[in-house]
């Protein structure tokens, strides 16, 4: 249960504690920026490459799984932007992980991958190296939406603002100042892929209230194919979130399988 992880982890690293941290550290990358730079310099979708070991869909993903050679390879292969699972309990991340990574010379923007129940976690993830954190529709509150978006703005992280599904879709765009929005293509509870999901929630006058609020979305999970990416491309994202195609591949720098 993250409330309890997360209590212990605060007791260890109080706020006071981790505000020094954040005033001392250099300023956060420009996550949407590097989104847009890229979409406008290849008109693809640009690429969002996650350092994921496991998953607790599949188990492990990667047996020789070394987050900063993954990492680099990602960037020479084009990534925009990486994603680093920081869970442990279910993704076998870690903290650790995105440090190494933020202090490894990669220059990619870095969201940090977490179930982010606490605001205190917004002010860790920062500490740790984050530019961008991920804030889960389906387990947080409008309230702790709006609430964790303007703390996420003070502290200089994007905040990637995650539903998978129409309700979700419609309590997020009825919030101000969202400026990025993932579609999860899999279910969270029954761990289903349907790649359509995308298509669906951009259909009509979300699609068209998107457009107007210039908010950038991204496809997020079961993307393997060229066609796959071309399908979300056609249904209006600007970026794509790809985890378990690319990080097993032999060697990560050649991006999405042919
Ligand atoms: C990546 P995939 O199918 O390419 O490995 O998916 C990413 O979308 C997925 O890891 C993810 C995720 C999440 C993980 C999307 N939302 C929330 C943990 C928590």
């Amino acid at each position: 249960n993250k409330d309890v992880e997360v209590a212990q982890m605060k007791s260890k690293k109080p706020l006071h504690t981790l505000s020094k941290v954040i005033k001392e550290a250099p300023p956060t990358k420009d996550f949407i920026g590097a989104l847009k730079a890229s979409y406008s310099r290849t008109g693809m979708p640009a690429l969002i490459a996650e350092v994921k070991k496991a998953s607790p869909s599949r188990g492990v993903i990667r047996e020789d799984f070394d987050p900063v050679e993954i990492a680099k390879a990602y960037e020479k292969g084009g990534a925009a932007c990486l994603s680093v699972l920081t869970d442990a309990k279910y993704f076998q991340g870690s903290f650790e992980n995105l440090e190494a990574i933020r202090k490894s010379g990669v220059t990619c923007p870095l969201l940090c991958k977490e179930f982010i129940v606490d605001a205190w976690q917004l002010y860790y993830a920062r500490a740790k190296g984050a530019d961008a954190v991920l804030l889960i529709a389906a387990v947080l509150q409008d309230l702790d939406i709006k609430y964790m978006t303007k703390i996420c703005k003070l502290i200089g992280l994007t905040a990637l603002v995650e539903v998978h599904d129409e309700n979700e879709m419609d309590r997020i765009l009825a919030i101000d100042g969202i400026e990025l929005i993932g579609i999860n293509n899999r279910n969270l509870e029954t761990f289903e892929v349907d790649i359509s999901n995308t298509k669906k929630l951009l259909e009509g006058e979300r699609g068209d209230k998107i457009r107007q609020k210039n908010i950038i979305v991204v496809g997020e999970s079961g993307l393997f194919t060229p066609d796959d990416v071309s399908y979300v491309q056609e249904a209006g994202v600007k970026a794509i979130l790809v985890g378990e195609s690319i990080v097993k591949q032999k060697d990560p720098t050649k991006g999405i399988a042919e």
